[in-house]
């Protein structure tokens, strides 16, 4: 019994146990938003798995949606916003909906002021990591309410978990 424990362990190390449960599942998903980006900044730009690439939009409130085709139970989001243009800070809700018909609100930083960073490279930026009651979500919805350095949304990564 001790040596299967073993084989097991050796075959199935838990760090790669660990990393199969917490894939992200964002690029999964095909993307749409609420208003043309800014220049190449594409709504893709935010599930492309680079920290240096990002979707620029505006004017706020604008919001960009990731649509999984089906329900993904999800329970972790972790969003990355432009953290090299410190103090700028963003304001932010994210919803999700298994049917476009009813929406949870799983995430309301409407309120924040906590500035972006700062870092001076984009792939050291820590982003905010959001845990909730795992739930059913087809939509994500992720809509910037206010930036405090303009009217726009920059969105480098968002992933979902
Ligand atoms: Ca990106």
């Amino acid at each position: 019994m001790k040596s299967l424990l073993i084989f097991c362990l050796l075959i199935f190390p838990p760090t790669e146990i660990f990393c199969q449960m917490e894939k992200n599942i964002a690029s999964e998903s095909l993307v749409s938003a609420s208003v043309i980006q800014e220049g190449h900044h594409f709504p893709q730009n935010a599930i492309d798995g680079n920290l240096n690439t990002g979707w620029y939009a505006g004017p706020t409130p604008c919001w960009i949606q990731l649509d999984f085709g089906e329900p993904r139970k999800i329970s972790k989001i972790h969003i990355f916003f432009c953290a090299t243009d410190w103090p700028r800070y963003y304001q932010y809700k994210i919803d999700v909906s298994a049917d476009k018909k009813k929406w949870i609100q799983v995430v309301d930083m409407t309120e924040n002021t906590e500035p972006e960073g700062p870092v001076k490279d984009r792939v050291k930026n820590k982003g905010h990591i959001h845990i909730f009651k795992r739930i059913n979500a087809r939509f994500i919805k992720v809509t910037v309410t206010y930036d405090s350095a303009d009217p726009s949304a920059h969105i480098y990564e968002i992933k979902v978990y």
